[in-house]
Order: structure tokens, then sequence, then C-alpha cells
């Protein structure tokens, strides 16, 4: 175990946890490529760290959800939003009990991206907010901004619904809405490894003060 690894576990007490870290942005703007390596970062400072994502396809919700975003189905827009937060769900109670195990959760892409993408297509920010509360809150989330025409410039843009300019730009706005003191936001059109050293001190540091006991809390209470 490493001298950095050793300096945290001073500080543990009861009530000591894993962090709950997003990542949020615009398509393309590198949330996945930045997310495993976040993983492979701290599992190689020792910490126990696991990479999730939303949608998780792998449920009967994820595929419903799977089907629609590659055009196989159609849906209402309500409908789908609420399957996207069913999805996060069904998700909360694993949730918990990793973190309180001590596990660091990455997750890629959360509520967020939920009310930013519905909300972008019309429906109301606050109905959209409504079946998201009560989901835990994270503790960190890592906003990668990029304009929606530089992303597009990027690998594999334009394969989904949603991949769409004028939409993304849209996204964008309903984004900076929801930014609060949780958010830290890095200019995504840097080097990816700029990124990855950036991102390593946010977490680390984030990592530290849930391990030291910082209290899990839940979203959008009011
Ligand atoms: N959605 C929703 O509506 N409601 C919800 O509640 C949730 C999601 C959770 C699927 O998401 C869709 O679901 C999404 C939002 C909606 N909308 N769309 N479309 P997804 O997460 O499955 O989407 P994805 O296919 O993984 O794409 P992505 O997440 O948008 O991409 P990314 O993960 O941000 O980027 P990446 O895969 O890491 O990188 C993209 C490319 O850029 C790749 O070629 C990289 O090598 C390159 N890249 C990455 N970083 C850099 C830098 N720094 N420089 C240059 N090139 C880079
Ligand atoms: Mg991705």
């Amino acid at each position: 175990m490493g001298t950095n690894q050793n300096s945290i576990l001073q500080g543990c007490n009861s009530n000591s946890r894993g962090a709950l870290v997003v990542l949020e942005g615009l398509d393309r703007c590198g949330k996945t490529t930045q997310s495993s390596r976040l993983v492979q970062y701290l599992e190689g400072l020792g910490h126990s760290a696991e990479l999730w994502r939303f949608p998780d396809r792998t449920t009967s919700v994820g595929q419903m959800i799977s089907s629609y975003l590659s055009n196989k189905s159609q849906l209402d827009d309500h409908t789908i939003h609420l399957l996207f937060s069913a999805n996060r769900w069904e998700k909360r109670s694993l949730m918990e009990t990793k973190l309180k195990s001590g596990t660091t959760l990455i997750v890629d892409r959360y509520s967020y991206s939920g009310v930013a993408f519905s909300s972008a297509k019309g429906l109301g920010i606050e109905w959209c907010k409504a079946p998201e509360v009560g989901l835990l809150a994270p503790d960190l989330v890592l906003y990668l901004n990029i304009s929606p025409e530089k992303a597009s410039e990027r690998g594999g843009y334009g394969c989904e619904r949603y991949e769409q300019l004028e939409f993304q730009s849209k996204v964008a706005q309903y984004y900076q809405v929801l930014h609060d003191s949780s958010w830290k936001v890095i200019d995504a059109c840097q080097p990816m490894e700029d990124i990855e050293k950036q991102l390593q001190e946010m977490v680390l540091e984030c990592v530290k003060k849930c391990h030291n006991g910082e209290p899990l809390s839940q979203l959008w209470l009011s």
C-alpha cells in the first residue's frame, strides 16, 4: 500500500464510505474515456472503485431504453423520461450498499443527463426533476465542457437518437441551469492526458473527504 493510501486511512471513522462521482457533458465530450481511466487510477492507488454508467442497458428497463435510443422503438417523451429515471432507481439500493462498504463509484451520466435531455425536448424542467428526487446526490460532478460543434467532429457522432447539433445546443443550455456547488467544469478540448490529470486531483480530494465521513445526501430535496 502506498504512502498516499496510508495517509488517507489515518482519518478513518465509522461513517467512512466511498465517493459518488458523476461525469456529465454533451455527447462525445469524453465521459466514457475519462471514467474508465479514473477507475484504473483509483484501483492503482489501492482504492476499491467501480465504473457504472447510465443508462444501464443490462436490465430489462435498460433494454427498453437501448431499443428506443437506437430508433428500434418509439416511446412518448414522458414515458422514456420515466424509464431513464426507473433505471437509476433500480440501482439505488446497490449504489448505497457499495458506497457504504467503501467502494467509490465513478458514474458515466446520471440524473443531470436525464433532466437536460428531456427538458431539451420541451418537457418542463421541474417535471423532469421530480422522479429523480431522493436518488443519491453525487459528491462531485465533473462536467466535461465542449461545444456541440467540436463534439460533432469526434468519432462516432450521429449514430443514435439525440446526436444532432441543434438538439445538443439545447441540452447544453439545460445543463447550465442544473449546475450547482458539487460541479467542477473542465475544458474537454484539452488533450486527454491533461484532462485526466486534472480529474485525478479532483477525485482524490473527494475520495479522501468521503473516507473521512462526509455524509451521503439525496438529490434535489428542497
Ligand atoms: N440519456 C437521456 O436522455 N436520459 C438519461 O437519463 C440518460 C441518458 C442517463 C446515450 O448515452 C444517450 O442517452 C445520450 C443521453 C441519453 N444521448 N445521446 N445521444 P450514452 O452514455 O450511451 O452515449 P455514448 O454512446 O456513450 O456517447 P457519449 O457518452 O456521448 O460519449 P462520451 O462517453 O462523452 O465520449 P467518449 O466515448 O469517451 O469519446 C468520444 C470520442 O472522442 C472517442 O473517439 C474518443 O477517443 C474521443 N475523445 C475523447 N476525449 C478526447 C479528447 N480530450 N480529445 C480528442 N478526442 C477525444
Ligand atoms: Mg459514453
